[in-house]
């Protein structure tokens, strides 16, 4: 069955399509709206599209070459021109994000760094005042030592909760734990990233400043297309 939410999702994927051009490197995000994302860009390539994608994980890596779409790892291009991905919320104005509830966070900071042009898909849903007010940030952090880590965030202010599958810790692509740390509305996000980020233990997290250079959102209304400075209506 498919939800509203879905077909909202589905119509902000169509609509980044039009971003891609023949002979392209393309970014290949992950989660529900990346991937449907992904099967409407593998349509245009069975037409004849040539592209180049760069999976943000095993899984969208595995998607893309059932769909018979090219891919290549990050260390094998020379520059992505377009990254498509999801996000977990998108504050505006700025379109800083929190990613990372499919746990590719660490793949999908790499590959939107080395992205020209990083654009989001999501349904309205996604749209928050403050980065935190819904979703706690993912950290993803080295299995040694992981609850001392934790106790690190804990004094910037997060309470962290070990991420599971099967009641075990969750694994991610790159054989790390992930934190799910809930911080409450962060009023001063850049800080809190550079400040996660000099923590020992932490490889990564999901929170990406300046890295959107569009968002586009499908809401009731239609398409609402964002740029970093456009201010919330
Ligand atoms: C994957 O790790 C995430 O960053 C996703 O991009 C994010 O959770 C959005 O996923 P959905 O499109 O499924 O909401």
């Amino acid at each position: 069955m498919v939800s509203n939410a879905d077909a909202l999702k589905r119509q902000a994927a169509d609509e980044a399509v039009h971003l891609v051009q023949d002979g392209m490197v393309v970014g290949l995000g992950s989660g529900s709206t990346a991937e449907l994302f992904l099967a409407v860009l593998a349509d245009r390539v069975k037409h004849g599209l040539k592209i180049t994608g760069v999976p943000t994980s095993r899984r969208v890596a595995e998607l893309a070459e059932g769909y018979g779409v090219p891919i290549a790892s990050l260390e094998d291009v020379k520059q992505i021109q377009l990254t498509v991905d999801g996000a977990d919320e998108i504050l505006q104005p700025g379109l800083h994000l929190i990613k990372g509830r499919g746990a590719a966070l660490l793949r999908e900071k790499l590959v939107a760094l080395s992205t020209e042009y990083l654009c989001i898909v999501a349904d309205d849903s996604k749209l928050v005042k403050h980065l935190g007010e819904i979703q706690p940030v993912p950290v993803a952090v080295i299995p040694f030592g992981w609850r001392q880590t934790a106790d690190r965030i804990r004094k910037l202010g997060g309470e962290p909760t070990l991420r599971l599958a099967n009641e075990r810790p969750l694994i991610s692509d790159d054989e790390l734990y992930i934190l799910d740390c809930n911080f409450g509305p962060i009023a001063q996000p850049a800080e809190l990233d550079a400040a996660l980020k000099g923590l020992h233990g932490v490889v990564e997290h999901g929170i990406f400043i300046g890295l959107a250079a569009q968002a586009i959102v499908a809401g009731k209304d239609g398409i609402t297309d964002l740029k970093p400075e456009t201010v919330p209506s």
